[in-house]
C-alpha cells in the first residue's frame, strides 16, 4: 500500500467505502491519520471497521471513527475523501465542505500528495471517454515487456493508494475518470494523455463543455516541460490543444505537445490483440508516451506484439471449426461498438440491452461487415427492426444463450461472432463483466458440444 508521513496526525473524513474508499481509510490510518469514515451502506461501512483490525497489530492504536460527515462539525478537518462515485453535483456534501472551508478531494490527490515520499518515479496519466483502459494497460504492458518497474491504477479498478510503491525509476501508469479529475488538484503527470472526447456522463455535468472542461484540467495541472500526448483526430481534442498552448504559452517548449492520429500506425497487423480503428488510436497514444519515455522503437514493438488484450474488450475468447468468438461486451453504447464492427469483415453480431439511445446510427458506417445480427434484452425488438429496416438479415433471440446458439447454427469459417451490444447490461446482468463471462460460459458449452 502506499503511505506519506505527509498524512501523519492530520484528519480526513472519508465519503464512500467500496473498492477506492477502502484503500483510502487503509491507506491514511497505515500513515498516521485520523479517519472518519462513511457510506449509505452498512455493509461498506462493516468492512471499513474491518479494515482497522490488521493495522491495529501492525501499527499499534489507530483511530478510525464511523459517522456521516453531513452530520458532524467539520472543523479541524484537513480534507473530505470522496469516492468517484458519489455524485458532487447532486450531493449535499459539496456546498456542506463549502461553508466549513473543507476541501474535497480524492484518493488520486492523496497518492499526488505521497508522491514527495515516494522513490524518484514518474507519472503517466490517461483520461478521455473510450479507450482508458486499453490505453493504460497496453502503457503498463510495453513498460513491464521492456523491464521498467511498473504499476497500473485508478479507474482501470485498482485503488492506487492500495498498490505497493514501485522502486526508483518506476512508472505509475494511471487511467482517470472525469470524476477522479474534479477531486485531483497537485497531480502533476510527467505524461498526460487524452484518448478521445465525446459526449458521456450528461447525468454528473451541466453539459458537454463542463465535462469537456474536467478532462482539460488534467493538463492545466501539468508543470512547465511536461508532455501533453493528444489525439489528432478529434476535434473537441484539438480544441483543448489550443487551450493547452494558451494557458501554457509562457513556458511551452517544442515537443511539450504531441498529437498522435490513427492513420500514423503501422504494423497493426502484427499486434493480436489491437484488431480495429479504434485499437489504432489506443496504439499510437501508447507510441507516443513509451517514446516520451525513452523507450526504444523495439522495445514498444515487441509490448505490442506480445498486449494480451483486457477481459470484455473485443477479447477473442475461442476459436471453434474455424470461427472465432470475440467478447466485446464493455462497449455499451453505439460509438463503442462501432469500432469493433469495423475490425472484422463477417460478423454475427449480437447486441441489445438496455439502450443508450433509439438508434444504432454511429455502427452504419459498418453495416456492410455485418452477416447476421441477433437482438436480446430490452432493445431487442427496436434494434431488430432498425437492422431489418437497413437490409440487414437480423433476430430477435431475447436472451444471450439463445444468440450465442442461433450464430454458432449459423457461421461459417472465417466469420466471427461478435458480441458487442452497443447497450448497457443491467436489464439482464449484473454488469459488463457478468455479460461478457455469460457469453464466455456459452462460447464454451458450444466448445464441449462440438
Ligand atoms: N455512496 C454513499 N453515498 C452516496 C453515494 C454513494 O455512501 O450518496 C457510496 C456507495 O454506497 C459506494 C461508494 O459511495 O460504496 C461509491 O463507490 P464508487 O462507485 O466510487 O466505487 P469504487 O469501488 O470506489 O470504484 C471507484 C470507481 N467508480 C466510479 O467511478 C463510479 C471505479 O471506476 C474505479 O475503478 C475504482 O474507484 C478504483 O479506482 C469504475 C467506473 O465505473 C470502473 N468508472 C466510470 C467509468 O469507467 O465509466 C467512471
Ligand atoms: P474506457 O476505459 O475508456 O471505457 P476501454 O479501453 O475499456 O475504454 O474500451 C471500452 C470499449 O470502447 C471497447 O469495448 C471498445 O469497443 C471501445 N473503444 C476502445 N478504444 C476506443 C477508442 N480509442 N475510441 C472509441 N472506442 C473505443
Amino acid at each position: 500500500m502506499i503511505t506519506s508521513p505527509a498524512f501523519d496526525w492530520k484528519r480526513y473524513a472519508v465519503l464512500g467505502l467500496a473498492r477506492s474508499g477502502l484503500a483510502t481509510v487503509r491507506a491514511l490510518l497505515a500513515s498516521g491519520a485520523r479517519v472518519t469514515a462513511w457510506d449509505s451502506r452498512e455493509e461498506a461501512r462493516e468492512a471499513a471497521l474491518g479494515e482497522a483490525v490488521p493495522l491495529r497489530a501492525r501499527h499499534g492504536e489507530v483511530s478510525l471513527e464511523l459517522a456521516d460527515p453531513m452530520a458532524i462539525d467539520l472543523a479541524g478537518y484537513d480534507g473530505i475523501v470522496v469516492s468517484p462515485g458519489v455524485p458532487l453535483n447532486t450531493h449535499p456534501i459539496a456546498a456542506r465542505a463549502r461553508e466549513a472551508g473543507v476541501p474535497i478531494i480524492g484518493d488520486i490527490e492523496l497518492f499526488a500528495q505521497a508522491r514527495a515520499s515516494l522513490p524518484a518515479h514518474k507519472v503517466v496519466a490517461i483520461t478521455g471517454t473510450n479507450g482508458k483502459s486499453t490505453t493504460t494497460a497496453l502503457i503498463h504492458h510495453i513498460l513491464e515487456t521492456a523491464g521498467v518497474p511498473t504499476m497500473m491504477g485508478g479507474n482501470i479498478g485498482l485503488p492506487i493508494l492500495g498498490q505497493e510503491p514501485l522502486p526508483a525509476g518506476g512508472v505509475y501508469v494511471l487511467e482517470l475518470s472525469s470524476f477522479q479529475i474534479d477531486l485531483t488538484f497537485t497531480l502533476d503527470a510527467d505524461v498526460a494523455v487524452l484518448t478521445n472526447i465525446t459526449p458521456d456522463h450528461l447525468d454528473r455535468y451541466d453539459g458537454f463543455e463542463a465535462y469537456a472542461a474536467s478532462k482539460a484540467r488534467l493538463f492545466a495541472m501539468q508543470s512547465e516541460g511536461r508532455i501533453a500526448a493528444i489525439a489528432e483526430d478529434d476535434l473537441e481534442a484539438d480544441e483543448l490543444v489550443y487551450r493547452i498552448q494558451h494557458e501554457r504559452q509562457f513556458k511551452l517548449r517544442d515537443g511539450d505537445i504531441r498529437q498522435f492520429h490513427h492513420a500514423s500506425v503501422k504494423g497493426q497487423g502484427r499486434w493480436p490483440a489491437l484488431q480495429g480503428p479504434h485499437n489504432a488510436q489506443n496504439a499510437a497514444a501508447a507510441i507516443v508516451v513509451c517514446d516520451a519515455l525513452g523507450l526504444s522503437a523495439e522495445q514498444i514493438e515487441q509490448g505490442l506484439r506480445t498486449y494480451p488484450g483486457l477481459p470484455h474488450r473485443m477479447q477473442r475468447v475461442a476459436e471453434i471449426d474455424g470461427v472465432l468468438y470475440v467478447n466485446d461486451s464493455k462497449a455499451t453504447n453505439a460509438t463503442s461498438t462501432a469500432p469493433a464492427l469495423g475490425a472484422y469483415p463477417k460478423i454475427h453480431w449480437i447486441l441489445g440491452g438496455r439502450r443508450k439511445t433509439d438508434d444504432l446510427d454511429a455502427c452504419k458506417p459498418y453495416y456492410g461487415h455485418v452477416v447476421a445480427a441477433y437482438t436480446i434484452g430490452e432493445s431487442a425488438e427496436l434494434f431488430e427492426q432498425i437492422l431489418l429496416e437497413a437490409g440487414i438479415y437480423a433476430r430477435n433471440l431475447g436472451t444471450l444463450n439463445a444468440a450465442v446458439k442461433a450464430a454458432h447454427q449459423v457461421a461459417r469459417p472465417g466469420e466471427t461472432v461478435l458480441l458487442s451490444p452497443a447497450c448497457a447490461s443491467y436489464d439482464q446482468f449484473r454488469d459488463y463483466e457478468a455479460r461478457g463471462d455469460a457469453f464466455r460460459a456459452a462460447v464454451a458449452m458450444l466448445g464441449s458440444e462440438a
